[in-house]
């Protein structure tokens, strides 16, 4: 099977011109002006840019998760994915609390194969690590699980302790693979819930007023140092506010070996969305609407996002992920109507990032159409060990294709057709209209997304062994 897509505007992290791709099979055999070859199919990208597929670094498929699971199987939110321009996710394996890592490895793989319909990979999030156990962390660089997740919010769910994660984060270092951390005091904000639902604050404000940024900044710096010492770069994830930025600018500008990401939720929403009115009749969940916003770590003051915004200019943010984790408002975030720390924390977002990070970053004047394939592709590609079969367009890599219309608009709501296909009963963008979006998109060689109609297949995806971590950059 061979495709051709011709006259495009070719644009990589690094590269902006016109060009032909030949794509042999599963990956880019020629890029050239004018190719003088035969395709089974030729796609005409006038007018539109050619970019790499999306690689969401940060996804939470079919997860248990505050008593219930999140929406999205591997099988819904890949197809989502897709639609919006993402072509490979890694997705977060869970080591059951006294159990074995490699069994967590099993159950996930269980969970994805035969239904993901783009590529995929593991992190493994470690929720112990005895030294007994210590062994097997390089059995999963081996089977190429290169990074892991580690807790120091949720205690008694995810959290680990100082010791657990000095312990784990040596053996990473020693094996050349990479940390991720959640970075926020969970012991102390635990304290803080249990005195604001002792004074009777219940409703979903009260998760993000719970959650202060000093504590997000103290997790960053902390886990930071803990890194250092132990020898193993570090990748804070889901990075919410400029009180956590600083800590990370301030390490980078020391030359400690600390990478990061934030999600479009900390650069378009904001904390004035826990107090938005439902507009349904009341009585019906009236004051209920914020938890549609409840994930963590929260939204957070608007201020924060041109902080957010610089850190990706200037690079001591390096990815733009999801951290996507739906979970239905009607039967799911409902479990929490009495008690807001027992709302499911998470946000549904992998469908609309690359339409959202293209409008608000290139349009929006702030990021090069460059930056834009760097932070939504190119990046999490190499700290990941996934460059260059993805996260570029070139010879021999990947043929993860995404024919972008940076002209065309789309307002973004659950009763779009074109901008929610997530399993989950609304969009935190709801009603926000952005300029630039995937119309093909192409996952190793095949069209699997043509006029928002799905032609991939749930196990279409393959598991993807990525390489150690190769930074820094
Ligand atoms: N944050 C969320 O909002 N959901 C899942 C896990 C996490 O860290
Ligand atoms: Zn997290
Ligand atoms: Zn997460």
């Amino acid at each position: 099977m061979s495709l051709l897509i011709r006259n495009g505007r070719v644009v990589t992290a690094v590269d902006d011109y016109h060009a032909d791709i030949f794509v042999e099979d599963e990956t880019v055999s020629l890029i050239g002006r004018d190719l003088d070859v035969e395709a089974d199919r030729t796609i005409d990208a006038s007018g539109r840019l050619v970019i790499p597929g999306g690689v969401d670094p940060h996804t939470h498929m079919d997860m248990p998760f505050g008593g219930t699971t999140s929406a999205d199987d591997f099988e819904t939110g890949t197809r989502a994915a897709a639609f919006g321009g993402t072509t490979t996710i890694v997705d977060f394996a869970i080591q059951t609390k006294g159990h074995s890592t490699l069994e967590g490895l099993e159950t996930w793989h269980e969970k994805a194969a035969g239904k993901a319909g783009i590529d995929y990979g593991f992190h493994m999030i470690v929720t112990d690590m005895e030294d007994d156990r210590l062994w097997e962390m390089r059995r999963l660089a081996d089977e190429g699980v290169t990074s892991y997740k580690m807790f120091m919010a949720y205690p008694g769910v995810l959290y680990v302790d100082d010791g657990t994660l000095f312990r784990a984060m040596r053996k990473a270092g020693e094996d050349g693979t990479l940390v991720c951390m959640h970075a926020e005091n969970g012991i102390v904000i635990d304290e803080i819930v249990k005195i604001a639902l002792a004074e009777g604050k219940t409703a979903p404000k009260y998760h993000a007023l719970t959650r202060p940024t000093r504590m997000e900044a103290e997790g960053v710096h902390r886990s930071i140092a803990i890194a250092e010492v132990a020898g193993v770069p570090v990748y804070i994830v889901h990075l919410s506010c400029a009180d956590a930025l600083e800590q990370v600018t301030l390490a980078r500008d020391r030359g400690a070996q600390v990478f990061a990401e934030t999600c479009p939720q900390y650069l378009f929403l904001d904390l004035s969305h826990y107090d938005r009115p439902s507009g349904r009749s009341p009585g019906d969940h009236d004051d209920f609407e914020g938890a549609k916003y409840v994930m963590t770590p929260p939204l957070r003051e608007k201020w924060n996002q041109e902080h957010l915004w610089r850190g990706l200019g200037f690079g001591d943010l390096q990815s733009i992920s999801t951290d996507h984790c739906p979970f239905c408002f009607k039967d799911q975030k409902v479990l929490g109507v009495d008690d807001f720390s027992k709302i499911p924390n998470g946000g549904p977002g992998v469908e609309n990032r690359m339409s959202l990070v293209y409008n608000g970053g290139v349009v929006g004047g702030r990021l090069s159409v460059n930056k834009f394939v760097e932070l939504t592709s190119t990046a999490a590609s190499k700290l990941f060990g996934l460059f260059p079969k993805k996260g570029t367009i070139a010879v021999g890599s990947d043929a993860d294709i995404v024919v972008f219309n940076p002209d065309r608009r789309e307002t973004i709501s659950i009763d779009n057709p074109h901008t929610h296909h997530m399993n989950v009963d609304y969009n935190a963008y709801e009603g926000t209209e952005v300029q630039g979006v995937s119309e093909i998109v192409i996952s190793r060689g095949r069209v699997v997304v043509e006029d928002n109609v799905w032609y991939g297949r749930a196990g279409g995806g393959n598991f993807i062994k990525r390489g150690l971590f190769g930074g820094p950059f």
